[in-house]
């Protein structure tokens, strides 16, 4: 149980409200979907976060996933530290660009070049406006609840806080731009055959998540990654997978690794950045090329490319290598995975999990795409979150939302996680 209330943080979050809008620097943070009120971090280490009242939380968001070796893993604090030492940011070339390049390159193949960026969402927003620019085509094509960062042409019936905050097309997108972007139901081939067949020369790329994630989480079904791939290879359209989320952390190549499909360019963050601001797309060298100064697309990052950013994540990558990290996580995931269907048994909860992602759906499933993880019921996940966090246990603060662990996470606690959901479904 959370040993002490939670006055401090209450108090804070009534004091960050007067400066941030609804007091968060990103909306699914301010618990809306859940109620109450958010606790505020003191410290992260290993699979804990405890708040500014002495709490103590199993933690199951991993800030988004970038924490797959759980918070703080002394090989990238001392990677870290090391760097700093150096400087914190050149504005110029430097070595640690080269050894993630190759890193990244040997982790994905499909990566013949890579430009290192931010956030997920520059990384998506490049890949879009290079495949634009690579075509000389407009049209991109997403699928409902994908969501790709707050890229204006991709918040379009977009998931994660877009979907949590009820607003899956953002204000502000002009609606001559989000004319441009044709959106689909995940899994239904005959729905992108369709629009092939009308729009094939016109269709710049297709992005996906290959594992959507933000609606929470669901999987291709047999064929349909494979469908997209000839259906590109068929019109010159390209095939874009945003792999910010599962990129590294499902495989060592992602989600392109495990389902054997190859995209033309690939987004990628957060586990690359070991818990520091990254985002990174790459593909094909005649793609890339076109990217300034090779080519005539623009983009650019005074931070791109940041020393202790990089350090962060190759330290990272490094110990998941040294450790085998993704057999490790796929161990703990079936022992996961088998003891939460123990606490479920007949409830009507919908569990999907691959390797350390996993969703529980309020709704008895089958969940396969958009439509279906909109009749989870939203209130009966509030409950539950509110009963889990009680009792030490911090899910996403949302239904549409996908919860991780990392290799920090013990079998004891996954045994403890799975009494605390027991009891938190009564
Ligand atoms: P960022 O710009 O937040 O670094 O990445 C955007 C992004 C792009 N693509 C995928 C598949 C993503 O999941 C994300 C961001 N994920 C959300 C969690 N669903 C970040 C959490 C938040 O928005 O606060």
């Amino acid at each position: 149980m959370r040993k002490n209330a939670t006055q401090k943080s209450a108090r804070l979050f009534s004091q960050a409200k007067t400066l941030m809008p609804g007091g968060v620097n990103s909306p699914v943070r301010a618990f809306r979907a859940v109620g109450g009120h958010p606790f505020f971090v003191k410290s992260a280490q290993g699979s804990k976060l405890t708040d500014v009242d002495g709490n103590e939380y199993l933690d199951y968001v991993c800030t988004w996933g970038p924490a797959i070796l759980g918070h703080a893993p002394r090989p990238v604090i001392r990677a870290v530290r090391a760097a700093a030492h150096n400087g914190l940011s050149f504005g110029t070339c430097h070595e640690l660009e080269i050894q993630m390049a190759q890193t990244l390159q040997s982790l994905v193949p499909s990566i013949e070049k890579i430009r290192m960026v931010n956030s997920g969402t520059e990384a998506t927003m490049s890949c879009i406006r290079l495949a634009r620019g690579f075509t000389g085509r407009d049209i991109i094509v997403k699928f409902e609840g994908c969501y790709h960062g707050h890229v204006d042409s991709l918040l379009v019936r977009a998931g994660s806080g877009a979907l949590t905050n009820g607003h899956p097309d953002s204000a502000g997108v002009p609606k001559a731009l989000a004319a441009l972007t044709r959106t689909l139901p995940f899994n239904d081939v005959p729905a992108v055959r369709e629009l092939f067949r009308k729009e094939k020369r016109s269709i710049a790329a297709i992005i996906l998540e290959p594992v959507p994630a933000n609606a929470g989480l669901y999987l291709p079904e047999p064929g349909f990654l494979e469908e997209l791939r000839h259906l590109c290879n068929h019109s010159g359209a390209l095939l874009i997978f945003d792999e910010v989320m599962t990129g590294c952390r499902l495989a060592p190549g992602g989600a392109q690794e495990i389902f054997g499909i190859q995209p033309d360019l690939t987004a990628l963050g957060k586990v690359i950045g070991g818990g520091l601001p990254i985002g990174a797309f790459g593909g094909r060298a005649d793609i890339m090329d076109c990217l300034s100064p090779e080519g005539p697309v623009y983009q650019a990052g005074t931070l791109s490319g940041n020393p202790l950013s990089l350090a962060a994540g190759l330290a990272q990558l490094q110990e998941l290598q040294r450790i085998d990290g993704w057999r490790r996580l796929e161990r703990k995931g079936r022992h996961l995975e088998q003891t939460l269907r123990e606490s479920i048994g007949k409830k009507p909860i919908c569990l999907h999990r691959i390797g350390s992602m996993f969703c529980l759906f309020f709704t008895p499933g089958p969940v396969r795409n958009f439509s279906d993880a909109q009749k989870s019921n939203p209130q009966a996940f509030g409950k539950f979150f509110r009963s889990c966090l009680r009792q030490g246990v911090y899910f996403p603060p949302s239904q549409f939302e996908t919860a991780f662990f990392s290799t920090a996470h013990s079998l004891e606690e996954f045994e403890n996680t799975a009494r605390v959901v027991a009891t938190a479904f009564k």
